[in-house]
């Protein structure tokens, strides 16, 4: 059984025997083994030397010899199921291993790994030789089967082009698992077969450009994205890429531009242009170098390990080249940037003795006008006062510090944020697929995967909400493939048990009691807070069996992949999402070189919600979409658009949190595995009949084994009689058209049968050889 089913000769087979010898203890050869937990969580193949009653006498791998509960052994599988392509081949389906089968690649390099319909991608945290024009050839032509993306990507297009119907690739896991790096590995994929007219190269250029505005260093990933993807690639009837449509999706303020934690940086792109710009774009935008930025250098951090800024820049250059973005609007977006910059120079000077401020007419002020192509006079204006309408009176609120840095931030994100969308259209203009045909597209989801941590915020919410709709899509899906199969082998399909996530996604959905209904509503009242809301779910939804009320401001939500405790504390702020009618007419009425800026700014911005206490009585504005709701919204429109594709689903996973390679951490990976539903995907099947050989293969392994052995019987009928012989109970196997169906672990018995024969077999043969001799 060979662990790789790579083509290349790249993972040698004499360097897989010599790591074999020298890797983990517990990776040592078994015997009638069994996996046992050791206090430190890690899992040990043991050795079972004797067992009376409950208790067991076990051979650690270290070689300590112990006496436990019996109970505590989950049995391990037969050797000839070590390092699996496919999880489903495994007899005993239990964390231990499938841990083990994961690491044993791992440890291989062999990144890949099937469980079941899913692929299970482990992040190498290196160069990995699995990518390239022989590999795309090798897949291409089917010369190998071993599970890889291009893998997927494949069977993607076949399938688009066999049943003329979109398909997805569904990419999840935590961050820094490697999804992004799986999209592109994915879209290189594509971009080789569908290539030739050109566009192939403008669709992989738009992920420089996307990650140098959309990603930035955190504590989890140098490279994290900030926002999720969805790019549809559309392809001819001739199975040529014809164009691409990307959508993003962002639910929260683009706070990272204005306020980063130590040691995580702001946009990529910033630091980008501080380092790479020509000496004359620098003169024209007045750049200074990042440290001299406020808002760059609050953080404390400059630069990541690895990475040359000023080459990014040039490439993200070249890319909005590729993509036709025209250098003014090249000079434009580039000025926006310094702006966004310039603003954070700002100051503020205290005016009267209450306490209020006006903005002062620096560097920062006078750079900012000028950049975004407005009067100096109403930048200060809208930056030191507040204009509001209570009921028919237009009054003017002067601002305190705090409140006047508010204002300043939220421009800044403003324009940010503005940028970006406006960058995704243009970008999607030059994409555009001239006619769109259904039934033969690729749609590539890069989505942030569940996030759990000590203290869980707004953002998190949105995510796990995002995640629990997904998971349900492809738990339905699952479900229906299994199904699909066994009554095309023509068994009876008696309803595996399926858990179902419907009641956690009520938990939200439901109106007008449900998570997100209470939080819209609350946060129309001017005078609610975070603990008001806290305190009316606690009311409505005590009883809901998903969620806990904690104490204070706390909640809990129990998700498919796990319970997590919300802090509530600024959640009404967030959903709220405030731009102040100042700022919006002074976007408005920017003379900037990229008045479509903001022109896209005002048709979004008319959509958030210009609600809070004093501009409730603004009347229709109050009604606007609040950030949640506009999520949600966004939410059903991708899931309609996945639901009308065949997926394939690619889970990533994180070996460990140094971001380094060949160190694989047991228990990050099982909780991932658990998270991501992959432990899930497994439980489904084991409910079922998860081992599966055909009739021909079972017969051709076991068939020796028949004491009455009629050489011209056909497959099915030595596959019926080895069962008989065995005894296996008929509620254990189902015999199909063309397959054996078994519950987990009966083929190990008949596994071991077949190794004690052969080795008896061949103990026969050295005797009989040593007579011989
Ligand atoms: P993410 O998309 O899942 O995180 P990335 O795709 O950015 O994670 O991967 C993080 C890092 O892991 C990359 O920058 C690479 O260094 C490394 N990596 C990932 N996949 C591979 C691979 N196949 N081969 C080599 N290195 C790889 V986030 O965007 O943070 O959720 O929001
Ligand atoms: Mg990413």
């Amino acid at each position: 059984l060979s662990i790789a089913s790579y083509p290349s000769p790249s993972v040698a087979p004499a360097r897989v025997e010599s790591k074999w010898s020298d890797t983990t203890p517990y990776l040592a050869k078994k015997k009638l083994q069994s996996w046992f937990q050791l206090p430190d969580g890690n899992w040990d193949l043991v050795t079972i030397i004797k067992t009376s009653g409950d208790e067991s006498l076990i051979k650690l791998s270290e070689e300590k010899v112990l006496k436990v509960n019996h109970g505590s052994l989950i049995p391990a599988n037969p050797d000839i199921l070590d390092g699996v392509d496919d999880l489903m081949q495994l007899s005993f389906l239990n964390e231990p291993s499938v841990l083990y089968n994961l690491q044993y690649r791992y440890d291989r390099d062999v990144i890949y790994t099937k469980a079941g319909p899913v692929l299970v991608a482990l992040n190498p945290f290196k160069k990995v030789p699995l990518y390239g024009d022989e590999y795309v050839e090798a897949y291409r032509q089917k010369k190998t089967e071993g599970p890889h993306v291009y893998a997927i990507a494949d069977a993607a297009m076949r399938e688009m082009v066999r049943d003329e119907v979109n398909q997805s690739i569904i990419i999840s896991g935590e961050s820094g698992a490697g999804k992004t790096e799986t999209a592109k590995i994915a879209m290189q994929y594509l971009a080789a077969l569908g290539g030739g007219s050109g566009i192939e190269n403008e669709i992989l250029k738009t992920n420089p450009i996307l990650e140098s505005f959309g990603n930035a260093k955190t504590s989890r990933n140098d490279n994290s994205s900030r926002f999720g993807k969805l790019i549809e690639i559309h392809f001819s009837e001739t199975g040529k890429i014809s164009g691409a449509k990307i959508q993003t999706f962002r639910f929260c303020k683009q706070s990272r531009v204005v306020q980063c934690t130590d040691g995580e940086r702001s946009y990529h792109i910033f630091y980008q242009l501080c380092a790479g710009a020509s000496s004359s774009l620098k003169e024209k935008l007045n750049l200074k170098s990042a440290e001299e930025f406020k808002y760059l250098s609050q953080s404390n951090c400059y630069s990541i390990s690895g990475v040359d800024d000023a080459e990014q820049f040039r490439i993200v250059e070249e890319a909005l080249n590729v993509l036709h973005i025209s250098k003014d609007d090249q000079e434009s977006i580039f000025a926006m940037l310094a702006a966004v910059l310039w603003l954070g120079e700002v100051s503020f000077d205290v005016i009267d003795n209450e306490n209020h401020v006006e903005a002062v007419e620096d560097e920062g002020l006078v750079n900012v006008a000028s950049l975004i192509g407005c009067d100096i006079e109403e930048l200060k204006l809208a930056l030191s006062k507040r204009k509001m309408k209570v009921r028919n009176d237009n009054i003017v609120q002067k601002l305190t510090l705090s409140q006047a840095i508010d204002t300043r931030d939220a421009l800044a994100k403003s324009i940010y944020s503005c940028l970006f969308d406006w960058l995704v259209e243009q970008i999607n203009k030059s994409l555009a697929v001239g006619k769109r045909h259904t039934g033969r597209s690729i749609g590539i989801l890069d989505i942030y995967g569940f996030e759990s941590f000590e203290r869980n915020s707004f953002e998190q919410f949105c995510i796990n909400y995002a995640n629990e709709r997904l998971q349900q899509h492809f738990n339905r899906h699952l479900f229906k493939l299994e199904q699909e199969e066994y009554i095309q082998d023509g068994i009876d399909w008696t309803k595996v048990d399926f858990e179902d996530n419907q009641d956690c996604l009520n938990l939200f959905e439901k109106k007008p009691l449900g998570l997100l209904s209470l939080l819209d509503e609350e946060s129309t009242f001017p005078n609610a807070t975070d603990l008001t809301f806290a305190i009316k779910l606690k009311q409505h939804l005590k009883s809901n069996s998903c969620f806990r009320g904690d104490r204070a401001k706390d909640f809990t939500v129990c998700h498919y992949a796990g319970e997590v405790t919300y802090d509530t504390s600024g959640f009404l702020e967030k959903n709220r999402d405030l731009l102040h009618l100042d700022s919006i007419q002074l976007l408005s009425s920017c003379k900037c070189h990229l008045p479509q800026i903001f022109a896209s700014a005002m048709l979004s911005l008319s959509e958030k919600p210009v609600v809070g206490p004093l501009h409730k009585s603004g009347g229709a504005d109050s009604q606007k979409l609040s950030v949640a709701t506009k999520f949600k919204g966004q939410l059903f429109q991708l899931m309609q658009r996945l639901e009308n594709t065949t997926p394939h689903f690619i889970r990533c996973i994180k070996p460990n949190n140094l971001q380094s390679s060949g160190i694989y951490d047991q228990g990050l990976v099982l909780q991932q595995l658990r998270c991501c539903g992959v432990l899930e995907v497994v439980r489904i099947s084991r409910s079922g009949f998860p081992t599966r050989m055909s009739h021909h293969k079972f017969a051709r392994r076991y068939g020796f084994l028949l004491l009455d052995h009629a050489a011209s019987q056909d497959p099915l009928s030595v596959s019926v009689a080895i069962l008989h012989q065995f005894n296996i109970l008929p509620e254990m196997y189902h015999v199909g058209y063309t397959k054996l169906f078994f519950r987990t672990g009966q083929i190990g018995v008949l596994e071991d049968t077949r190794n004690r024969t052969l080795h008896g077999i061949l103990r026969v043969q050295s005797c009989f050889r040593g007579h011989q001799a």
